[in-house]
């Protein structure tokens, strides 16, 4: 309002509101007066003037303009908080990344109980969080991760499928608070049995790594597409005529029953993550989920379903981070331990995972030394996880036992082990070859699980590949190859099982983590002669038994094969050990051996309606008899080392943070070197 106007109109009628300054009170009387005194004095004498009215409102107005300052005062504090913090999240994060990379839950997720075990067990509270292993490469669960996902497929003669596998993957990304997605691993939040919130952890970890580690994706070539042909055709006999059941029977088009329990699906499970194959592993997921019960009255050999299905479910649970897995881990390993209560804590052979009942065969009260020592990675690893030392305890005893037997020889260990007494039997034969070759596998394999820390393993797998040499090693003519026999009662005997053929791969690993450089000129000069127990027969495929020759014969190969042994059951070792081979030497003639083989398997044992047969008679490429089945290990095993022995991608499985355990499923190292 015109201050002038509102003087000259006389005194303001008091309803009406005016705030008049005179020029006096505007520049002084008598000049400049801004004296903090006189300002005083004369702005009180002016709010005496003032009508009630206007004093109230005036009042009304400060204490409005207060609030208002107040208000705006608080929410542009708020304002520029954020403003600064997200300048320091932005800090945090990129301090952050290389801590949740050490995390890798889905690798090796930490044990539920950790502390649980110190008393029980040091050397698992000496466990160091795993470090960064090859940080620049990145972190192993990346290895693998998504293996659907990945450009190198783009090159390849599928690209069509990849993309839309792509943007399937990408709308799963996008919405995967609403249906819990992991690597095409579809979970559905009621399936879930922990709660929503450390599932969306599981799910953000590991994608925040992703983002910082992508390293350039090395392209499948086309012997590993020959592989995935391969598996798929396999894959499609066991889908059409054999779902949910044990084993295919390809030419009967139905299938075989050994523990109920879909042991091809789940031995097939981390090969068809490994290969890359997103739907398969998605309806066997769902098969996993819906359909795979274990309280049933059925016997089931605990080494057999121990190495298999326990197995198995522990590698897929870590390769994929679903828990399903694990929980079914759990469930079967709680199942196979009723085999632990004997008189000497040795376990019996069989146990009722239904009743909770175990025994040993009819026969016998002995156990098979390979069986009830090749079962320690997965009951200790099943520890780890859980956080329940029961199951490594139970194992530990056994490896404890046995290392202060005696009846060894050299470290060579017999073949059975009594039940009661806890003592070995049938004294005097000493094998590399069934019944006793895990034994040994795993020897190395517990020492480089538990970090390289269990001196007694180390010794005792030392003083047996002393053994080995001593006893069980001699040449063949014409070749002189290096083979494996056995001892019976101080005879040698020259022959030796195909499943000796472990032992090559088993020495490089050994001589890869620091054991004797003399092991690896072992290892070399085994697998030509594994090579050759495929490469001097008829069909190119290697029968179950060879006998070498000792003495040269003319027309003679070095290979000989008896009747009873002609068979070939579509194993892996050899295709393992070729697979350790190129791994630490890079010498590609191991990966032509390894494609010769898969190339005598698709000639002689693929059936055209779907799935591979194992055949009665290597030696007859126009007739090499069919047996009608397909081994579960076809898929968990021999096809799986097949596609890795063909990838130049060290970090596919990478060897210094997986431990395989002798059904060919990678378990985590525990202190990765
Ligand atoms: C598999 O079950 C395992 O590799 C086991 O150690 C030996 N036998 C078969 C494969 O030959």
């Amino acid at each position: 309002m015109y201050s002038g106007a509102a003087a000259a109109a006389g005194p303001p009628r008091r309803d009406f509101i005016s705030v008049t300054l005179g020029p006096e009170e505007a520049v002084g009387v008598g000049g400049y007066n801004n004296s903090k005194a006189w300002r005083r004095r004369s702005c009180w004498r002016k709010w005496k003037q003032l009508s009630r009215l206007q004093r109230s409102v005036i009042l009304f107005l400060f204490a409005f303009l207060a609030v208002c300052g107040v208000i705006s005062y608080t929410s542009m504090g708020e304002a520029w908080k954020s403003i600064t913090n997200k300048s320091l999240d932005d800090q945090r994060t990129e301090q952050e990344i290389p801590r949740l990379k050490l995390a890798n839950p889905a690798v090796l997720p930490a044990p539920q109980k950790a502390d649980a075990n110190h008393g029980d067990y040091p050397e698992l509270s000496l466990q160091k969080p795993p470090k960064p292993p090859h940080v620049r490469r990145g972190p192993s669960n990346l290895q693998i991760k998504a293996p659907w996902r990945d450009t190198r497929l783009k090159t390849q003669h599928d690209t069509l499928r990849a993309v839309e596998e792509l943007v399937e993957a990408d709308k799963v990304e996008k919405t995967e608070k609403s249906i819990i997605s992991w690597r095409g691993a579809v979970i559905e939040p009621d399936q879930s049995t922990e709660p929503p919130s450390s599932k969306i952890m599981e799910l953000e970890k590991p994608s925040s790594v992703e983002a910082e580690d992508q390293k350039e994706p090395v392209p499948i070539n086309e012997r590993q597409l020959a592989v995935i042909e391969a598996f798929r055709h396999a894959w499609k006999g066991y889908k059409d005529f054999a779902w949910g059941h044990d084993e295919l029977k390809p030419l009967s088009k139905s299938y075989s029953e050994w523990f109920g329990l879909g042991l091809t699906l789940i031995d097939a499970l981390d090969t068809m993550w490994i290969l890359g194959l997103k739907e398969e592993f998605e309806e066997a997921r769902k098969w996993v989920a819906n359909d795979l019960v274990f309280d049933k009255n059925v016997d089931v050999n605990l080494f057999e379903s121990t190495i298999r299905i326990l197995g198995g479910l522990l590698s897929t649970y870590h390769l994929s981070g679903d828990s399903l897995f694990l929980e079914k881990a759990k469930d079967i390993g709680n199942r196979l331990m009723p085999a632990f209560k004997t008189p000497s804590k040795i376990p019996y052979s069989d146990v009722n995972i239904g009743r909770g009942t175990a025994h040993p065969p009819r026969w016998t009260s002995d156990s098979t030394v390979a069986e009830v020592t090749s079962i320690q990675l997965e009951f200790r690893e099943l520890s780890r996880l859980t956080g329940d030392d029961k199951f490594q305890k139970a194992v530990d005893e056994v490896m404890k036992h046995v290392h202060t037997l005696s009846g060894k020889n050299d470290g060579l260990v017999p073949m059975f082990i009594n039940t009661n007494s806890g003592q070995f039997t049938h004294l005097g034969v000493y094998t590399l070859g069934a019944r006793a070759d895990s034994y040994y596998e795993y020897l190395l394999k517990q020492w480089i699980q538990g970090g390289k820390k269990e001196n007694e393993l180390l010794e005792d797998y030392m003083r047996a590949i002393e053994g080995v040499k001593k006893h069980l090693l001699q040449r063949s003519e014409p070749k002189k190859l290096t083979f494996v026999g056995e001892l019976a009662h101080g005879h040698f005997s020259a022959k030796m099982d195909h499943l000796v053929c472990f032992l090559p791969g088993t020495l490089a690993l050994g001589a890869h983590n620091g054991l004797a450089a003399d092991h690896m000129k072992l290892a070399e000069t085994l697998i030509e002669t594994c090579y050759q127990m495929y490469a001097q027969v008829e069909t190119g495929l290697s029968p179950e038994i060879v006998h070498f020759n000792l003495h040269a014969q003319k027309g003679h190969k070095d290979v000989e094969i008896k009747p009873a042994d002609r068979h070939n059951l579509l194993r892996p070792e050899t295709v393992e050990s070729l697979f350790y081979m190129y791994r630490f030497t890079g010498d590609k003639k191991y990966q032509d051996w390894g494609w010769e083989i898969l190339q005598n398997f698709n000639r002689y044992t693929r059936v055209p309606t779907g799935g591979y047969t194992s055949i009665n008679n290597v030696q007859n490429p126009s007739n090499p008899e069919p047996r009608d089945k397909m081994e579960s290990f076809f898929l968990g095993e021999t096809l799986k080392y097949m596609f890795l022995l063909f990838s130049d991608d060290i970090d596919l499985i990478n060897l210094d943070k997986y431990i395989f355990n002798t059904e060919a499923h990678p378990l985590p190292i525990w202190v990765p070197a």
